[in-house]
């Protein structure tokens, strides 16, 4: 039992230390990785700036390039798919790829559907001149993650989103290249972690995050125990209300509208005798 909680707590430090990898790794500083350096021309301009943008050869697109907050030297190329001609031509982007760190090398690219959502983002969050990160997407929202944390050029951890949350994680926290860890979230939160002890791609454990549960759990009672206090001194407060409300200073008038309501209600009554007394007397003369 204690053996599971602490490493129900460990499996949350490990969570929290993956947290920082945001998916989109565009102007992340990598610290890993041996740099690559662009291949100047003799002007000085970049010789091959590693476009990851395949759309920008094709025949019907049409490029732009620009230079983002900060860079001197144009660092956003984007590219557009052209459709029809003169007054009917339209574009639209289809790919956004910039240097982040400007250092001449594209390291982020974005594509996008003809309706101008999302589809795909790959980045080379190290700059090391290779892509470690891809990010796909669904109708425009995050749906999964690949990342290569280790920059070998394999793949180590894959995040599947569901309606934009994080739903579960694999890793290979070894980079044997097997998986030894899987993570199932619920609401975009950590709820049970299996592990794979002897390396046979199954999980030989469960850790469930007993310490979030409790604090959940916690919660809920101490809102309920709110709500109540809430409630009983709104009920508190509304009878001390109607006690003001029957003292001498309203008391009086109240027994005076009281006193009203009586002779409204007893007039109908009387006016109906009045009346009835009168229909009853014509007989009384005829007789
Ligand atoms: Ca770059
Ligand atoms: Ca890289
Ligand atoms: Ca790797």
């Amino acid at each position: 039992m204690r053996a599971s909680l602490r490493a129900a707590t460990v499996a949350v430090a490990i969570v929290s230390a993956h947290v920082g990898c945001a998916p989109a790794t565009s102007g992340s500083p990598g610290a890993h990785g041996p740099k690559v350096a662009a291949t100047l021309r003799a002007d000085g301009t970049v010789a091959d700036d590693h476009s990851l943008c395949e759309a920008r050869t094709r025949k019907d697109v049409e490029l732009s390039e620009t230079a983002g907050t900060g860079s001197m030297q144009p660092n956003v190329r984007r590219v557009y798919k052209v459709f029809g001609t003169g007054a009917d031509r339209r574009k639209i982007l289809i790919c956004r790829e910039v240097d982040t760190n400007l250092d001449g090398l594209k390291d982020n690219v974005r594509t996008f559907s003809d309706e101008g959502q999302s589809k795909e983002e790959r980045a080379d969050a190290n700059f090391d001149g290779k892509v470690d990160t891809w990010n796909h997407f669904a109708k425009g929202r995050l749906a999964e993650v690949r990342l290569d944390k280790n920059f070998d050029g394999q793949e180590d951890e894959w995040k599947v989103y569901l309606e934009g949350k994080l739903s579960r994680i694999k890793r290979d926290s070894d980079f044997d290249g097997k998986v030894d860890i899987w993570e199932m979230y619920r609401k975009g939160r950590l709820e049970r972690m299996g592990v794979d002890l002897d390396r046979d791609e199954r999980v030989d454990r469960w850790d469930h995050d007993t310490e979030w549960r409790r604090k959940v759990e916690e919660n809920a009672r101490r809102e309920e125990r709110e709500t109540e206090e809430r409630e009983r001194d709104a009920a508190a407060k509304r009878e001390r209300e109607g006690e003001d409300a029957e003292k001498p200073q309203g008391g009086g008038d109240a027994g005076a509208d009281e006193k009203k309501r009586d002779d409204r209600a007893a007039k109908p009554d009387a006016g109906k005798d009045t009346k009835k007394d009168a229909d009853a007397a014509p007989p009384k003369d005829n007789e």
